[in-house]
């Protein structure tokens, strides 16, 4: 039986990734249509204004876009709340959740780097904000391991997709920044590691992250092991 929760996405978008987290972290079920970048259907982008994924189906009926929309309306539709109780908390949480898109782009502009000097010069740019995160985990009041403390919360879910990204990338080529930065080491050590994360994405992400890299020509694509580069090869 289908679900009342229907995901449009691309297999790798991190901002699919973050509903995704949220829906895991509820135990809510819920299908996934993977559309195609370059032949979006009409269906899609009359619900999606942007052209962007995600959207949220629900009941066949309704569409939501935009992923901080679609986790604030699971947050207040399924148990458990993943928000805090406390207003103060909350209100701190989402001003940090709108400090994602900051943090994302300094993670994704280097991934998508076209050449090792552009590379290099987005890279350099990561450590501002991972410093200001590092920051506010240190101000937070608590030790962990997840933002507010041992309950993973939406502004988990909203960051989680971007550590990882984080991580694969120096994987491929060292870069050296998260290590400057402790705590918001510690909290991508218990993001990666938290099951609603790990259940978020297609099996082998690393691997189909890293062929994306090769289809779409990216730099870092070059250091991709030939196993992983052969099957993009074959796509
Ligand atoms: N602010 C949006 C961002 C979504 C977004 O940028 N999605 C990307 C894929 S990861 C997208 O659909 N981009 C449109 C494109 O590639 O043309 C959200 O949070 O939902």
């Amino acid at each position: 039986m289908a679900s009342r929760f229907m995901l449009c996405s691309f297999k790798t978008c991190p901002w699919v990734q973050r509903a995704a987290i949220v829906l895991q972290a509820k135990h809510v079920p819920y299908d996934i249509t993977y559309i195609d970048r370059d032949n979006r259907p009409d269906w899609f982008l009359a619900i999606s204004p942007h052209s962007k994924v995600p959207v949220l189906r629900i009941d066949g009926t309704d569409a939501l876009f935009e992923s901080n929309a679609i986790a604030e309306y699971l947050d207040e539709t399924a148990a458990p709340r993943l928000h805090p109780e406390d207003p103060i908390a909350r209100a701190r949480n989402r001003a940090w959740t709108d400090y994602v898109p900051t943090f994302a782009s300094a993670v994704s502009n280097t991934a998508y780097a076209d050449s090792e000097e552009e590379f290099g010069a987005r890279a350099a740019k990561i450590a501002g904000p991972f410093g200001k995160l590092d920051e506010a985990l240190v101000k937070r009041g608590n030790s962990g391991p997840y933002f507010n403390g041992p309950k993973f919360s939406l502004v988990d879910a909203a960051y989680a997709p971007f550590l990882q990204r984080y991580t694969f990338m120096d994987r491929l080529r060292p870069l050296g920044v998260i290590e400057k930065f402790p705590h918001l080491a510690a909290w991508r050590d218990a993001l990666l590691a938290a099951p609603a994360v790990k259940e978020s994405t297609v099996a082998s992400f690393e691997a189909v992250w890293q062929e994306n890299l090769i289809l779409r020509g990216r730099w870092l694509g070059k250091f991709v092991s030939p196993s992983v580069a052969g099957a993009a090869a074959a796509a």
